[in-house]
């Protein structure tokens, strides 16, 4: 399969091009990825994020002891479309991983660079009935990943996410999140910014490759002493939660991972 030439081959419909897409082979995940040696995909349809940013209600932000773990309280959840995925995903949850410093906190590697943090957006396959029913087929998840950089100066539109967090240092202690606590993430930048696609698992147990992954590549900035507010979450026996991070993995032989630009 020469994934270089889909570029350059006739227009198709962006059905066709994100069923090519479906029909790569899954590899376990997180891996790291070389972003220029990626095959770039030019012809697909632009990623749709709806319900985001209008009309999304408040949420809760829950520390599980392994991460903090946010839904919204609304019936109707954002959904994911196009891109690389074929229908309509149901956002499920976000989550974080990190580490004890900035450099380790993220699964996913491109071109070589580590980050304090990478932030999980969860959708499951509308054509599912639930997240659970979801997973245990190959196009059961799209997990939209941002990569996220520690700088010196705090980032305000991380500011009512943050207060949340210093909330729930304790396992299994929840807040309640306003609304617009995802106002980190940038309307403009998830709809034309540039990412890496590729068939790939769960990263926590029972690592299932369930997953479409989307993992942007310019990364969102976090200022030290935010990044300080997850690093202090309790795991169990109150101990802080040091690192939540899967190494990254061996991609298979034949294995793809495409560039949208
Ligand atoms: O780590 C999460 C895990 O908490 C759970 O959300 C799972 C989805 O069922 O996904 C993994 S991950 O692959 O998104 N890291
Ligand atoms: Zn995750």
């Amino acid at each position: 399969l020469n994934l270089g030439s889909m570029a350059v081959k006739p227009k198709k419909t962006a059905a066709s091009d994100a069923e090519q897409i479906s029909k790569l082979r899954a590899s376990q995940s997180p891996i790291a990825i070389s972003v220029n040696r990626c095959p770039t995909w030019t012809s697909l349809d632009p990623l749709k994020f709806k319900g985001y940013w209008d009309n999304v209600g408040s949420g809760i932000l829950l520390n599980t002891g392994q991460t903090a773990y946010f839904t919204f309280e609304t019936k109707s959840q954002p959904r994911l479309s196009g891109g690389p995925v074929i229908g309509e995903y149901i956002f499920e949850q976000m989550h974080f991983h990190w580490s004890v410093d900035d450099f380790t906190g993220c699964e996913h590697v491109l071109d070589g660079h580590g980050y304090a943090a990478e932030c999980h957006l969860v959708h499951y396959n509308s054509k599912y009935e639930s997240m659970e029913a979801a997973v245990a087929h190959p196009d059961g998840l799209a997990v939209v990943g941002f990569l996220l950089e520690a700088v010196d100066a705090p980032n305000p539109s991380f500011d009512k996410f943050v207060e949340g967090l210093d909330q729930i240092r304790k396992q299994d202690t929840a807040v309640q999140l306003p609304s617009q606590s995802l106002a980190w993430i940038d309307r403009e930048d998830v709809t034309s910014g540039s990412y890496v696609t590729y068939k790939g698992s769960l990263t926590t147990p029972p690592y299932t490759e369930c997953v479409t992954w989307i993992i942007y590549e310019k990364p969102v900035q976090i200022g030290t002493e935010q990044l300080g507010l997850l690093r202090q979450l309790e795991g169990a026996g109150s101990i802080p939660i040091e690192r939540n991070v899967r190494p990254t993995q061996r991609h298979p032989p034949g294995h793809s991972v495409i560039y949208v630009d």
